[in-house]
């Protein structure tokens, strides 16, 4: 049977834990339909602003080397009435019952309580994800960097008395004081958010196209927020460290640089709850989730585990004992490959490795018999060959 990747989220079942990040793919019910019949275990759209907006002047997004991408859109988006509407939400839901989520990112503080408002009690609405962490709008700094900020936001929202479960999408930190001062912030309103969702892009990166001597997109001076591959271990680091410092009531959610089940595996054992895909989604289209499903199911198999529960934040500390196992598992998936290579792949491969090179050992001989046998008939011909 294969293993289950169910997981609960601020109170919501999901069939998987794995479901797209606001973002790529994600700005219209047409985009989130496909979502929605893949294998990702809940449906999160756009950022949303209060009006319709088309975002920074384009070009906007760079993508090259597979191993980080860029971008600067500047939350294009439908308008919050669009992401509310009945219609898209039945739309993007496809006919599924999977959760459907709501991400807001208002220019202020005020636009963002009057997005919560017009959410109000709809029932077709599942939770929330209030953006804290948007790099890309021109003037305005990354909300969740300021602690006072972070403060009033999570004090206004929380006196707001929300209907819905509420997550709250952090940017990276990368030093020990500044995680302690978001999760002392984030603690206080304990009651109030149900999920952390750890990383957003890293924020105002540059990409120098060398050959035009200039940045590689064109808003805001060429600096946009980096994803992809690259960020994963700093996504880790933040997921295995806002699990420490967060109180164990709020679920952390992993995201950044997510592209296999492997990467997944990896996010629930640094303790996420569930995991979001960005930039994968972006360039692979939403077979992602399924792809991304089955490698998980596949390593759960393998090592034995039929829930996420029986490994969640169970990452073990380092240990000469863990080299060893590491370096033995290593060696046995190394000689797999190797054989697989030379076999041409597939199952039974290694059958057939060792059928070749028995074949090659008795040609050899055969060979050498026939030689030696060539040799003596020569010499009794007295020929010279
Ligand atoms: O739209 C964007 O430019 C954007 C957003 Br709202 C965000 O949260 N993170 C990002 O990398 N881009």
């Amino acid at each position: 049977m294969a293993p289950s990747l169910s997981t609960t989220l601020a109170g919501l079942s999901l069939e998987s834990c794995i479901f797209n990040a606001s973002g790529p793919r994600s700005g219209t019910d047409s985009a989130l339909s496909k979502v929605a019949t893949s294998r990702a275990g809940a449906i999160l759209a756009k950022s949303a602003t209060i009006e319709e907006q088309t975002g920074n002047p384009l070009p906007r997004t760079w993508q090259c080397d597979g191993v980080a991408s860029m971008n600067s859109e500047g939350l294009p988006n439908k308008g919050i009435d669009y992401y509310l509407a009945e219609e898209t939400i039945t739309s993007s839901k496809a006919g599924t019952d999977k959760p459907y989520m709501l991400s807001i990112s208002g220019h202020t503080l005020a636009d963002n309580v009057e997005m919560l408002k017009r959410m109000g009690d709809n029932p077709l609405i599942d939770a929330v994800e209030l953006n804290l962490a948007c790099p890309n709008v021109i003037g305005h700094p990354i909300i969740a960097y300021d602690m006072e900020q972070l403060e009033e936001a999570l004090s206004t929202v929380s006196k707001l008395k929300l209907k819905k479960p509420l997550g709250i999408k952090m940017p990276p930190f990368f030093d020990g004081v500044h995680f302690a001062a978001a999760a002392e912030v984030i603690n206080k309103y304990k009651k109030s958010v149900a999920y952390v969702a750890s990383i957003n892009t890293i924020g105002n990166a540059l990409v120098v196209d060398v050959h035009a001597e200039m940045p590689a997109i064109n808003p805001k001076g060429g600096f946009g927020g980096i994803s992809g591959p690259a960020v994963k271990y700093t996504a880790l680091a933040n997921v295995k460290k806002m699990r420490e410092l967060l109180d164990p009531s709020i679920d952390i959610v992993g995201v950044g640089g997510v592209e296999s089940g492997t990467d997944v595996f990896e996010m629930l054992l640094c303790g996420a709850t569930a995991v979001q895909i960005g930039t994968k989604h972006w360039i692979e289209g939403p077979a992602c989730f399924d792809r991304i499903a089955g490698e998980l199911e596949e390593l759960m198999l393998k090592k034995g585990y039929k829930s996420i529960d029986e490994f969640k934040g169970k990452l073990k500390p380092w240990s000469k004992e863990g080299v060893a196992l590491s370096r033995k598992a290593k060696k046995a998936a190394g000689e797999t490959a190797l054989v697989s290579t030379k076999a041409g792949g597939g199952a039974g491969a290694g059958g057939s490795a060792t059928m070749s090179a028995f074949c090659a050992v008795l040609v050899m001989i055969i060979a050498v018999l026939l030689a030696d046998k060539f040799d003596a008939l020569s010499l009794k011909l007295g020929a010279n060959f």
